[in-house]
């Protein structure tokens, strides 16, 4: 397959600043029509190139005139053109109901919609599809009115009406939408089906009445109400936060059932997974409600951070991505508890991100080549592309920050812009010279620091130095800017020793001398996470159990237990034996400490995960870790058992409620039933089911089921088999039914999900079905890498399947088998060996031969 180099981008030749597409809809057989206006991009001779996929040209018209000479490239329709500017008809005829790859326009539900990013729009029409070429839409959709009683696209509706005459009596209905805001085909959007909306309205700041909808099947309908709201409040934030107004007069959003992503930000008409919409007490946990916040703002920030301001090509993805994904943590943070939200931010960064960045798929945030672009929707694009933001959001301040930000939006709207635009303005606007901060562009790896603080009677000398890992493609790397927010407490009296200073380390090694210390300091550093980076210091256990108790930023709190509890772990799994002493204090302080909001409470006493463990070591033993994890877990249940039975009475709630409060004592008290759990408590199991039984939402619901799937009860088969009759025919709470077995802890989990795939609700067809199996399963450390190599083989056949369906999807699940170098040889050899047999299969996908091939080198 060809690769697509950064360097090698070229201006379009042709711009289309007007396209007309008329749909005659059909489930099977859609018939396209396109036209467009086409201009000359300068002096050159070059032939009109309109990118296909898997499209035949019917007709082709120059200016109304059977086009003479036109050839096809491959999928590309190639026009030869004499003047500066001609219109351009073409026809297609497309089958929604047979396309399982969920790109272009499909079928899903009975309804039919479409997903366009980044390349989907050439399996609609001919089009010149890249995000540097910008519309302005009108479309027509003609459709079965009792099959697709709703018909829309992005912009303004303008007109709509039932076919008239002849055969067309036959309950025909046609509706015409205009986008006045010139867009990239990525952008457009289609929607026909029998839906119902849950409307509402915002008034703009200057006074726009906007006209709101959440379209749905009408049972869903009261599902709605948390998305609507959380849209309003998107709206609100964007105005008061950055200015930024919303430009039209209607904004729908739409929720389906299959979707490859989880949203996506169409002009006016964002589609969505129907996980991101749909949430009431019942079926929805409180993470999803706050996902389906976060994913709504998301979505909706895009107007501006994308679509006002979007990319010049795909390796610009981070500019809109990396920013908004900035955008939406921040609007959540002011939502509830900024500290717990940075701490989740953060525990997803460890989790998807730092191992991206230190295997083979490791990549810069601005990328240099790619074979599929599908496969760089990652986490550096989205979350290390937020914490660069969030950097020079930190270097500049949040004044001139904001003045940055007006600055690019005011210059680039309209246009398709890079990130280096993006920072040239907040060069500008900030003052700063950010010549080498651009490495966070253009590096990959994760930097790592190390602290040392030593002491020598009232001075103190803190030596850092930093090193960026080599990644693929990248043997040597030169420094980065790394702000680091650090402070000092007194290690008697706890007392801070300086205020919290921000020092830009810039060079390899750089020391900081701290004067007339009157008692031994404590360090605090890279307080907020201020870099995403790892830090290494010469802190004590006791210095680690010091700040989780007295450190006066949360984050830090957090972060020194996390520590803590990571080297009492790490060392267990290195020694055979833990020493659990000073973890059962720190946490046991932590709980009792009456000052602190339950939901950080909930994360602070979670131990870090199997695979965080893993990523520690230099080579990953599941079962040592499992069995260092689980031994400190019981301890932790039998130490403190009087602690946590007070948490989890202290957070019986009484009703259901969504609010941060609420939401933090539902968190304690799932986490403090699975370490009574974990203390092997005779009453456990009991606990759970009662909880599982008497729950009023899905919060306190699942967290039981959990309890109980991992555990050996026969309170266990009861509890799957209840969740399973009372969900059954509602789809989204079914995948968690599917994912909590296949995330659990048992022996027998690799047997388990093997069946699961077997199961008549088990569908490779539905995305999100598929990611709640496969997908779950494959980061179960445990149960993925089982010794015998059966877990490697059973995704291995299910991606290869998968692939066949929807290569977008199956090619995300590769990472897990990439990881080969981080276990034994054993485990490495069995690893490679599926990801062989993938590369082997015949008919692979580019998205799959991309990220199998990649991971084996
Ligand atoms: N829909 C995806 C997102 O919003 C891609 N733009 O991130
Ligand atoms: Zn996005």
């Amino acid at each position: 397959p060809q690769i697509i180099r950064r360097e090698d981008y070229r201006a379009p030749d042709w711009f289309v600043p007007e396209i007309a597409l008329d749909f005659d809809l059909d489930p099977t057989a859609t018939r396209v029509q396109a036209t467009l206006k086409v201009e000359r991009n300068g002096a050159h001779d070059r032939p009109l190139v309109l990118n296909g996929d898997a499209l035949a040209a019917e007709s082709v018209l120059v200016d109304g005139v059977e086009a003479q000479g036109w050839t096809m490239d491959g999928p590309d329709l190639v026009i030869p053109l004499t003047g500066e500017s001609h219109t351009i008809e073409t026809v297609v005829t497309i089958a929604p109901e047979r396309n399982t790859q969920l790109q272009g326009l499909y079928a899903s539900s009975g309804m039919l919609c479409t997903q366009c990013e980044a390349e989907g729009f050439r399996r609609i029409t001919f089009f010149p599809d890249r995000p540097d070429v910008l519309s302005k839409y009108k479309v027509r959709m003609t459709g079965d009115k009792a099959r697709f009683p709703v018909l829309l696209a992005n912009g303004d509706p303008i007109a709509q009406g039932d076919c008239e005459g002849g055969d067309a009596g036959d309950g025909r209905h046609w509706a015409e939408w205009h986008d006045p805001f010139p867009k990239p085909s990525y952008l457009f959007a289609l929607v026909a089906g029998d839906l119902v909306a849950n409307k509402g309205h915002f008034t703009t700041m200057s006074g726009r009445k906007v006209d709101l909808g959440i379209w749905v099947r009408e049972a869903d309908l009261p599902k709605t109400d948390h998305a609507l709201h959380a849209l309003k409040l998107s709206m609100a934030w964007d105005e008061s936060v950055y200015g930024r107004e919303y430009d039209l007069d209607v904004f729908n959003i739409v929720a389906v059932d299959d979707f490859n992503f989880g949203a996506m930000e169409n002009k006016g008409l964002n589609v969505f997974n129907s996980r991101y919409i749909l949430a009431d007490p019942d079926t929805a946990t409180d993470y999803d409600y706050d996902a389906i916040a976060a994913v709504v703002a998301h979505e909706y920030f895009h107007n501006w951070s994308g679509n006002r301001v979007t990319c010049r090509d795909w390796f610009q993805l981070s500019l809109k991505e990396g920013f908004t994904v900035f955008r939406d943590q921040s609007f959540s943070g002011d939502q509830g508890s900024k500290a717990v939200k940075r701490i989740e931010d953060v525990r997803g960064l460890r989790a998807s991100q730092f191992p991206e960045d230190s295997g083979p798929l490791a990549h810069p945030v601005r990328p240099d080549e790619y074979i599929e672009i599908s496969n760089f929707y990652t986490a550096t694009i989205y979350n290390k592309g937020a914490e660069v933001i969030r950097m020079m959001s930190t270097i500049l301040g949040p004044q001139k920050f904001r003045a940055a930000t007006d600055l690019y939006f005011d210059r680039f709207d309209g246009t398709a812009a890079t990130c280096e635009d993006f920072v040239r303005c907040m060069e500008e606007a900030g003052g700063v010279d950010l010549t080498q901060f651009r490495r966070w562009y253009s590096q990959a790896g994760t930097p790592r620091v190390s602290a040392n603080l030593t002491q020598e009677g009232g001075k103190a000398r803190l030596k850092l130095a930093q090193s960026v890992p080599p990644t693929p493609g990248q043997p040597v790397k030169e420094p980065m800017v790394l702000p680091l927010k650090l402070k000092l407490f007194g290690g008697v009296t706890g007392r801070p020793m300086c205020d919290e200073q921000l020092v830009l380390l810039k060079d390899a090694a750089q020391e900081i001398v701290f004067e007339n210390l009157s008692e031994t300091p404590v360090l605090s550093i890279n307080r907020g996470f201020s870099a995403p980076v790892i830090v290494e210091t010469n802190r004590t256990a006791k210095d680690l159990a010091f700040l989780s108790a007295h450190d006066d930023d949360p984050f830090a709190r957090y972060e020194a237990m996390q520590q803590l509890m990571l080297d009492t772990l790490v060392a267990a799994v290195t020694s055979g034996k833990g020493e659990h002493g000073a973890v059962i204090e720190a946490v046991r302080n932590t709980l009792t400490d009456a000052s602190l909001d339950q939901a950080f409470i909930a994360e602070a006493v979670l131990l870090p995960s199997d695979s965080f463990i893993g990523d520690q070591m230099g080579v990953v033993d599941p079962d040592a870790i499992f069995a260092a994890r689980e031994a400190l877990r019981g301890d932790l249940g039998k130490a403190l058992n009087a602690e946590w039975r007070a948490a989890y009475d202290g957070a019986q709630a009484n009703r259901f409620e969504y609010s941060p409060a609420a939401k933090g004592a539902r968190r304690v008290k799932t986490v403090a039933l699975g370490y009574i759990a974990a203390s092997g408590a005779a009453d456990a199991a009991e606990l759970a089911f009662g909880q599982f039984e008497a729950a009023d939402n899905m919060t306190d619901r699942q967290g039981a089921l959990t309890t109980l799937v991992n555990g050996n009860s026969e309170k266990r088969t009861e509890a799957l088999e209840s969740f399973y009759q009372r969900y059954q025919s509602n789809f989204l709470v079914l995948d968690k039914w599917f994912q909590t077995q296949a995330l659990s802890s048992r022996d027998d989990t690799a047997q388990a999900v093997e069946a699961l795939a077997n199961h008549k609700d088990f569908t490779l067809a539905n995305p999100n079905r598929a990611r709640a199996l496969i997908g779950a399963f494959s980061v179960n450390q445990r149960a993925f890498h089982d010794v015998s190599g059966r877990g490697y083989r059973f995704v291995a056949d299910q991606l290869i399947a998968l692939d066949r369906l929807n290569p977008q999807t199956a090619a995300k699940l590769v990472p897990p088998l990439g990881r080969w170098k981080r276990f034994d040889a054993g485990r490495a050899a069995k690893m490679r060996a599926e990801l062989e047999r993938i590369v082997a299969t015949p008919g692979l996908s580019k998205d799959m031969f991309e990220q199998a091939s990649k991971s084996l080198d």
